[in-house]
């Protein structure tokens, strides 16, 4: 058993817990010993992430709409880590409704049934989309909110509902905001994926990457496992009840870089092709991350060019074993 970060807590529930950063963190979890409760509508996690550590887990096929489903599998659970959400923007521009009643009725859900389950913390994944595209980098807590997609607005005010419960009902939440999280079990299937996916699985083809603009813009990329940890740190600190965090590594890497690595990492010479900017892309992103290192102990271990390795073994691989060939914690 893992005992880097102990987790006082014998029995958890993870929404998402099928997806890419649900699934790691299940892991994480049960390597440390506790329980997990995988909750999950299979809309974009896939059982095969869980493959290899299924037999320590409980998985109920449901979602976060259905509040008496998910107070039934809150049950019994010391902590509840919030994870399913449509995690694509432009899907929230175009249904904004239908979206809403995901992310942001079904954080109030999961709110609620941590609530009548009596579960002491509740960490909620949030987003760096909360500050929009106010130019001022790095980006601070302390700065305001400016929501530019439904999206952002969906997680700001997941956070606000977190806030509440915790002054109102005494509930601990914790709310952090993820910059751009990359790693393996990341899928590249959509054109909103993730860049890194979308570049290692353009370079495992031996395809030329688009890059929306003149690849200047940059962003901030954090392992998955750092932000396992975060999420481990969140939920077994006292003092971090009650706040949000921003999660990334403070470094930047600009996106014509970015392809410069991978096609050394892959031996390709493809040169990428360069399309108009995406609208309302944000041109820097980078966290200032201080309140994490000093209330929650966080500090990001793997560097970019051990995560982009690893991670570009995982993408090479590719296909039939993927869910097998995933890290451990
Ligand atoms: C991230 C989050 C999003 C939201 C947003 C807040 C991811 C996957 N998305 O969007 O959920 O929180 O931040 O601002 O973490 N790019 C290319 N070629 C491609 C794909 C992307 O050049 O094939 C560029 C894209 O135009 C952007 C950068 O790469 O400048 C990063 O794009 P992204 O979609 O990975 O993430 P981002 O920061 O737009």
């Amino acid at each position: 058993m893992k005992a880097d970060i102990p987790i006082p807590y014998s029995r958890a529930l993870v929404t998402g817990g099928a997806g890419f950063i649900g699934s790691h963190l299940t892991q994480a979890l049960c390597e440390r010993g506790c329980r997990v409760v995988v909750l999950d509508n299979f809309s974009s996690g896939n059982r095969s992430n869980l493959a290899g550590f299924d037999d320590d887990i409980e998985i109920v096929d449901g979602d976060i709409r259905d509040l008496s489903l998910l107070e039934s599998a809150a049950d019994g659970c010391e902590a509840v880590f919030h994870q399913a959400a449509v995690v694509s923007v432009p899907q929230t521009v175009e249904d904004p409704v239908g979206s809403a009643l995901v992310n942001e009725t079904g954080t109030l859900h999961v709110l609620e049934a941590a609530r009548r389950a009596g579960a002491a913390r509740v960490v909620i994944a949030s987003s760096s989309a909360v500050y929009g595209d106010d130019p001022h980098v790095p980006k601070r807590e302390s700065m305001p909110v400016r929501p530019m997609s439904p999206y952002a607005v969906h997680k700001a005010v997941g956070e606000q509902h977190a806030d509440v419960y915790h002054r109102l009902y005494g509930l601990e939440t914790v709310s952090l905001r993820y910059f751009n999280v990359y790693g393996p079990r990341q899928d590249p299937g959509s054109p909103y994926s993730g860049v890194i996916s979308i570049f290692l699985s353009r370079a495992a083809a031996g395809l030329r990457p688009v890059i929306f603009g003149d690849g200047k813009q940059y962003r901030d990329f954090i392992y998955v496992s750092d932000v396992v940890k975060a999420n481990l740190l969140a939920a077994a600190t006292t003092a971090a009840a009650g706040g949000r965090f921003n999660i990334g590594t403070g470094e930047i890497t600009r996106i014509r870089e970015l392809w410069d690595r991978i096609a050394e990492l892959a031996g390709t010479g493809l040169e990428p092709e360069f399309q108009a900017p995406r609208a309302g892309d944000i041109v820097a992103s980078v966290a200032d991350i201080d309140r994490a290192r000093s209330v929650l102990g966080f500090s990001p271990r793997t560097t970019f060019s051990t995560g982009l390795r690893k991670t570009w073994q995982w993408f090479a691989e590719a296909g039939q074993e993927r869910g097998r060939h995933a890290d451990s914690h």
